[in-house]
C-alpha cells in the first residue's frame, strides 16, 4: 500500500501530471480512500517541494509542475472527499490588493496552502478593498491572506484591514500578508496576525494559525 502513495508523492514532486491520475486510480482501487491519497501522498510530497523551494533546490516553474500534478490527483479525489465530507484544514480567501498587478507569488502561496490541506478562495490580482470585506463577509475563512508587491500598494493592506474593522468583521478572521515589499514590522504596524516571507512559510503559519 505505502508503495502506491510513494508512487504519487514522487509523481508530485517530479511535476507528473500524467501518471498520477492512473497512480491515483488504482490507489483508489486498492481500498485506499481518498483521505489517505490526500493525507499520506499529496501533502507530503508538496511539504517536499515546499521545503526544497524554501532551500533554493527547486525553483518556481518546478513548484507550478508539482502543482499541476497534484491538481490532476485532487481532480479525481475531490468528488469523493465531498461525499465522504472529509474536513480540510480550513478555509483561505487570498488576494493581491488593490493597484498591484504582481500574482506569481501570491498564486505560489495559494499551491502551498493548498498542498498543506487548506480550501483556497483565490480573489486574483488588484483585489479592492470592498471586495476583500465581502469575500470575509460571504466565506467565512479562517484567514485572509493579502500579497503586495509594490511600496505604493503596501499602503492597501492597511485598508483592508480598517474597513474589516468598520464593517465588524476584523475579530472573525486572521489575517496574514506578504510580499516581497512586506516585512514583518510592517505587518505589526498595520494590525496583522502574521506575516511570512515564502509560501512554504506561509502554509506552515496558517497550519499553526488553525491548529493543524
Ligand atoms: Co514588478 N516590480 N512591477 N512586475 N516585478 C517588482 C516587485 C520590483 C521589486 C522590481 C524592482 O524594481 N526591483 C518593483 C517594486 C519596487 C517597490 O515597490 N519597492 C516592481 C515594479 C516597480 C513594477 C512596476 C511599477 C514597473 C513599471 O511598470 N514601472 C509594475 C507595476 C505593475 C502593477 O502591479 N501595477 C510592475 C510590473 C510587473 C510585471 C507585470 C511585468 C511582472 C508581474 C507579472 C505577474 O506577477 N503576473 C513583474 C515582475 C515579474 C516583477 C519581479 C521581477 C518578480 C516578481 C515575482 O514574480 N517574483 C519583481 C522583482 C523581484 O521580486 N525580484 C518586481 C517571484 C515570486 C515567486 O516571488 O512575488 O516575492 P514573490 O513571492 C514570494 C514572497 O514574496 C512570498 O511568497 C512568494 C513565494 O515564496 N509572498 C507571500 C508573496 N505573497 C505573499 C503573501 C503571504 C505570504 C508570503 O501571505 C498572505
Amino acid at each position: 500500500m505505502n508503495e502506491i502513495l510513494d508512487k504519487i508523492s514522487k509523481a508530485v514532486i517530479e511535476g507528473d501530471p500524467d501518471s498520477i491520475g492512473m497512480l491515483t486510480e488504482s490507489a483508489l482501487s486498492k481500498g485506499l480512500t481518498a483521505e489517505d491519497i490526500l493525507g499520506k501522498a499529496l501533502m507530503p510530497g508538496m511539504d517536499y517541494v515546499g521545503v526544497e523551494f524554501r532551500e533554493a533546490k527547486m525553483f518556481v516553474p518546478d513548484v507550478i509542475f508539482a502543482a499541476r500534478a497534484m491538481q490532476a490527483s485532487m481532480d479525481i479525489l475531490t468528488p469523493l472527499l465531498a461525499e465522504a465530507g472529509a474536513e480540510r484544514a480550513g478555509k483561505v480567501v487570498m488576494g493581491t490588493v488593490q493597484g498591484d498587478l504582481h500574482d506569481i507569488g501570491k498564486n505560489l502561496v495559494c499551491i502551498m496552502m493548498e498542498g498543506a490541506g487548506f480550501e483556497v478562495i483565490d480573489l486574483g490580482k488588484d483585489v479592492a478593498t470592498e471586495a476583500f470585506v465581502e469575500a470575509v463577509k460571504k466565506e467565512k475563512p479562517d484567514i485572509l491572506g493579502m500579497s503586495a508587491m509594490l511600496t505604493t500598494t503596501m499602503p492597501a493592506m492597511h485598508r483592508t484591514i480598517e474597513a474589516l474593522e468598520e464593517a465588524g468583521l476584523r475579530d472573525s478572521v486572521k489575517i496574514m500578508v506578504g510580499g516581497v515589499t512586506v516585512t514583518a514590522d510592517f505587518a505589526q504596524q498595520i494590525g496583522a496576525d502574521g506575516y511570512a516571507s515564502t509560501a512554504p512559510d506561509a502554509a506552515d503559519m496558517s497550519k499553526q494559525i488553525v491548529g493543524v
